[in-house]
């Protein structure tokens, strides 16, 4: 086999594996991210909790789900899974909570809500629906499964009783996350001044049922963003490993 003939399918090797690792990463479409909600002080409304707002935008009418796990622990009043924990931000923490969120349509404000989330479904085996699928381990973890319009969506995170005027405000007033908790089971402490959670966000057209992208970014509750839009990991690899292919036959053909 000549050179140039073992180099061509050495490339369209090369390619293939690019092509199926990009439809592997096309086919699950889930954006996984992770906050921590804090108790603090605001000087202008007092005692409270942080409200975290993230912003999604559909490209067609779509059946969304945005499913949260928040229990790093399990409290035995409060569901199943005896005894699970899991560190979902890897702090080294196991924290409790009883989240809220409420979904807002272009802006936070009172015309704009749409609908909002409080305590998923109980439990029922196998626990792979009804927002058990991300491995909850308490029906505390709010749970959304609804059709949305094509368009843009800011979605405000935080502890329960998040109510509109909490949400609108930037700030859960009053709250107090230690009274929710009790003396966690894993840590032997009393209360606790933060939470970590996880949401999955996914989207199907809801005409066809293929999936859509919705990637969510963090926002304050104006909808400014509050980081850079980060470029999802797998297009990071791909760039990778598309720069170093084509560096590769550069190098073989000079
Ligand atoms: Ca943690
Ligand atoms: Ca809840
Ligand atoms: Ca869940």
């Amino acid at each position: 086999m000549s050179n140039s003939r073992t180099q061509f399918l050495s490339v369209r090797k090369t390619m293939l594996a690019l092509t199926m690792s990009l439809a592997a990463a096309a086919t699950a479409q889930a954006d996984v991210f992770t906050g921590t909600i804090n108790a603090t002080i605001d000087p202008t409304h007092g005692k409270g909790t942080t409200i975290d707002y993230w912003a999604f935008s559909l490209s067609a009418d779509a059946n969304v789900i945005i499913d949260v796990r928040a229990n790093e622990g399990y409290v035995n009043s409060w569901g199943s899974h005896p005894g699970a924990y899991v560190d979902l931000n890897g702090d080294g923490e196991i924290t409790l909570s009883d989240t809220q969120f409420r979904l807002y349509q272009d802006s936070v404000s009172l015309d704009t809500e749409i609908v909002a989330a409080d305590d998923g479904a109980g439990y029922t085996s196998p626990g792979n629906s009804n927002g058990w699928a991300d491995g909850t381990l308490s029906r505390n973890d709010s749970y959304l499964s609804t059709a949305l319009q094509a368009g843009n969506y800011i979605i405000a995170f935080g502890d329960y009783d998040l109510d509109t005027n909490d949400a609108i405000r930037g700030f859960n007033s009053g709250d107090n996350i230690a009274a929710y908790t009790g003396i966690n089971p894993f840590t032997g402490v009393t209360g606790q001044d933060h939470f970590d959670y996880q949401i999955t966000l996914q989207a199907f057209d809801f005409n066809n049922g293929g999936s859509l992208s919705a990637q969510a970014i963090q926002v304050d509750a104006t909808g400014t963003p509050i980081n850079p839009v980060p470029v999802p990991g797998a297009v990071w690899l791909f760039g990778t490993a598309l720069a170093g292919f084509l560096g590769s036959v550069k190098r073989k053909r000079a």
